[in-house]
């Protein structure tokens, strides 16, 4: 059996030195490979739906960027606006035309979102809106769900502490006990545990912050009523309910996920693909919350770099071209034909694989039943999933390095691409049962 090796020398150079001056080697923790093993490729350009890395080799890439390339790399009217903005001007620390229409682009087309404001990712824009809910509220807790991320902020690294009802833990040193001691944690998709949390803190909870569709254990749909449970407990409670939309938000669907569902939050957090590539994030809802933060009103947050003129320039092309008929009809069809495709060629090799999908995201589980919660996810095979990852980075496709990530298609994902990337599937999963043929 073909096993195909890869040069990567080049980049082996590169990682070797960076880590040196670089923690790890990488801006971004996953980035480093730490949980596959081996070199990641350091990539040099991107074309549609193709990267090139440091060695000339070529990949189907399934990262985009962690979601922000719905339009594939390099998308020539998005690349002509930035040339555009870079010409006048990077940044002025000044108001500018362009921030009103990316507020008007993104308030006519989110529901609930009245009011936006615009930051630099979606780690800010989950502390803002952390600060907000607070703020509105008068209350200290904020509650979310074990296997969910909502960036780096200290309020969200903790996992679930011990102690029956899900107390917070630090997640990294440095977050303190007190922080945690705020930060209360329930299960994805288990509304009697959420039910414990609120009959013990009710009254000091906040919000709750959710992803509508869990994006960071894979890609885990919520269940039938759960976020309707959620959106009843805070509407008793008197917390505020928080979608957070930094992957969801324009990816899954024009509007974001509340298009897709009927429960409305109170405050959403976006990201990532309103950046067009660019850094930023957003956070908005109802008039009379997001009128509390300044200068409207007392709540603090700033930016220097906030609503810039080059990733609103990138942002308001990207979903301008997100409004035009037909692409997230193709968004669906090319995530469909990946997802049963990956399923059937598993099977074709009496493997059982189960694939989470809502619209372009997806996520393949070594696993015959759909995970539910983290404990499902942690419990399906990693060492199947690794070397599934390897055998397809070897085969020319490039899938974001944990089992804990989803995949994320481009409207440049089109047939022949879906079908070189189960073509490699195919030879891998050969490979795999099938070991030194
Ligand atoms: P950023 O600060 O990375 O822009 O956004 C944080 C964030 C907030 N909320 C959700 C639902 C997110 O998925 C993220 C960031 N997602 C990860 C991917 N799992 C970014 C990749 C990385 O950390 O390098």
């Amino acid at each position: 059996m073909n096993q195909p090796s890869l040069d990567l020398s080049r980049s082996e150079e590169i990682f070797a030195a960076a880590r040196e001056l670089i923690p790890g080697g990488v801006n971004s923790p996953v980035r480093a490979y730490k949980s596959v093993g081996g070199t990641p490729p350091h990539l040099v350009r991107g074309e549609g739906p193709l990267v090139w890395d440091e060695d000339g080799n070529e990949y189907v890439d399934l990262v985009g960027s962690y979601g922000p390339l719905i339009l594939g790399h390099g998308n020539d009217e998005v690349r002509a606006a930035l040339h555009e903005a870079v010409d006048t001007g990077t940044t002025f620390g000044a108001p500018t035309r362009g921030e009103l229409e990316m507020a008007r682009l993104i308030t006519e087309r989110v529901a609930s979102c009245e009011v936006v404001r615009l930051v630099n990712s979606g780690t800010e824009a989950t502390m803002s809106a952390a600060r907000l809910a607070r703020a509105a509220t008068g209350r200290e807790k904020i509650l979310k769900f074990e296997g969910c991320y909502h960036g780096h902020g200290d309020s969200f690294l903790v996992a679930a502490g011990s102690g029956a009802l899900t107390l917070g833990a630090p997640d990294s040193p440095g977050v303190t006990a007190s922080t945690a001691s705020n930060s209360l944690v329930a299960v994805y998709n288990d509304l009697d545990s959420v039910k414990r949390v609120f009959d013990e803190h009710a009254s000091s909870i906040a919000a709750v912050f959710v992803e509508p569709v869990a994006g960071n254990m894979g890609t885990i749909p919520p269940d039938a009523g759960f976020l309707e449970g959620l959106r009843a407990h805070c509407d008793v409670s008197g917390a505020l309910l928080v979608y957070d939309e930094v992957m969801t938000g324009f990816r899954v669907a024009k509007g974001g996920f509340q298009d897709l569902h009927p429960v409305r939050c109170d405050i959403i957090t976006m990201g990532k693909v309103i950046g067009g590539g660019l850094p930023v994030g957003a956070y908005g809802g109802r008039r009379d919350l997001m009128m509390q933060v300044a200068p409207a009103g007392p709540m603090y947050q700033a930016g220097t770099l906030s609503g810039n003129p080059l990733a609103v320039a990138a942002g308001r092309k990207t979903l301008e071209i997100l409004a035009r008929e037909g692409v997230y009809e193709q968004l669906e069809l090319v995530g469909r034909g990946l997802a049963t495709g990956l399923m059937e060629v598993a099977h074709r090799h009496g493997r059982t694989i189960s694939v989470g999908r809502v619209g372009s995201m997806m996520c393949p589980y070594f696993a015959p039943v759909m995970p539910r919660d983290l404990s499902d996810v942690t419990a399906t095979d990693r060492e199947e999933w690794t070397r599934f990852f390897h055998g397809m980075l070897r085969r020319g496709v490039l899938m974001p390095p944990s089992p804990y990530e989803a995949f994320f298609l481009s409207v440049r994902h089109d047939e022949a691409v879906i079908a070189r990337v189960l073509e490699a599937a195919d030879a891998t999963f050969t490979e795999m049962v099938h070991p030194g043929h």
